[in-house]
């Protein structure tokens, strides 16, 4: 624990010369990635006299994502309502420079960094970074640091570490260490079951289940391998949502989701091989025009503008395929469909 003693008494001293600090997670974050944002908001407004605000870019689709930020209250503010100009030092957490997934503009510099994926050369110029791949959350890296600074969680962040941990690594069964194993065991006693129980069921709308109609519709199976072409989604998230679901399939071994959001396409691969690396997979499918990550059975990724006709984004949608084919090894392989309906 004195290491984390360290590195606490550093982000102080990193933080403490800026006036107001923006925590600012990935894009349509995920529970790992508001938790995160939220513990860190705590240790800097207790440690250090620098104002905090806490931003997330894009959306939070998912009805349980909107369901966790409603019902335990937590204080994160769509980056269109805050001024960016406005901030002197920047956060980012889950995420990192120049990844193409947060809203951070490039030319303006990160003050510090925590995250769980690979690390990123930009990452190692800023000032303060701690970067744990061996962590299945960052939220666990960034409870360590609630520690040291001897914070304990009330019942509504301990619910949100417990939850971010829990459908990050899949109840601890998802790239998960010993490291997140213990914050959730430590969370449990202090979690408030009955939020946590409304944010996992919360209801769902119509046009969910019409989203999943067409995800069933759009999957093709190549042996082992998924593929399903979501055509246009209202929502980002359902891309990887929809990723999770399929690659449980039977026989699956991979999954490749791919979705029509604004003018980009958004891409998410699955595998169930804890031997494989589906961020390198992800990188050969996405190629040098788009930008990608992951860790080792799942990964995300986007071609920006390559879906701002219909003629580019079918042309783009059948290259990735193709792509995802040839890396697999299943080049050639004639598909069946997942339904009866859809030929299967
Ligand atoms: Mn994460």
């Amino acid at each position: 624990m004195k290491r984390n003693q360290r590195r606490l008494v550093r982000l102080q001293e990193t933080l403490e010369p800026h006036r107001r600090l923006l925590i600012l997670t990935h894009d349509n974050p995920d529970p790992d990635a508001i938790a995160s944002a939220w513990i860190l908001g705590r240790i800097v407004r207790r440690f250090t006299t620098t104002r905090v605000t806490l931003g997330y870019g894009g959306i939070i689709g998912r009805t349980e994502n909107r369901a966790m930020m409603d019902v335990l209250r937590i204080p994160l503010h769509p980056l269109e309502s805050l001024d960016l100009d406005s901030f002197d030092a920047f956060a980012l957490v889950d995420t990192q420079p120049e990844t193409g997934n947060n809203s951070l503009p490039e030319e303006v510099g990160a003050t510090v960094v925590f995250d769980h994926h690979p690390c990123r050369k930009p990452t190692r110029s800023v000032p303060f970074h701690d970067i744990r791949v061996d962590y299945g959350a960052s939220a666990t890296i960034l409870f360590e640091y609630l520690e040291a600074a001897e914070i304990e969680p009330d019942r509504r962040l301990a619910s949100a570490i417990f939850h971010a941990i829990r459908s990050e690594t899949q109840n601890l069964g998802r790239e998960a260490g010993r490291a997140d194993q213990r914050v959730f065991l430590k969370m449990f006693p202090l979690v408030d079951n009955e939020a946590l129980s409304q944010i996992e069921h919360a209801r769902l709308q119509r046009s969910y289940f019409e989203m999943m109609g067409r995800a069933i519709e759009g999957t093709k199976i190549y042996a082992e391998i998924a593929v399903t072409v979501l055509g246009k989604v209202s929502n980002p998230d359902v891309v990887a949502e929809f990723a999770d679901l399929i690659v449980r399939l039977e026989g699956i071994e991979w999954a490749l989701c791919i979705g029509r959001y604004g003018d980009d396409l958004l891409l998410s691969i699955r595998t169930n091989n804890r031997k494989a690396n589906a961020g390198k997979v992800i990188r050969a499918v996405v190629g040098s025009r788009g930008t990608a990550g992951g860790h080792d059975m799942i990964a995300g990724g986007k071609l920006e503008g390559a879906a701002i006709t219909q003629v580019h984004a079918v042309r783009a949608e059948e290259l990735i395929r193709r792509r995802l084919l040839k890396e697999l090894g299943a080049s050639g392989l004639r598909p069946t469909g997942l339904t009866r309906a859809t030929g299967g």
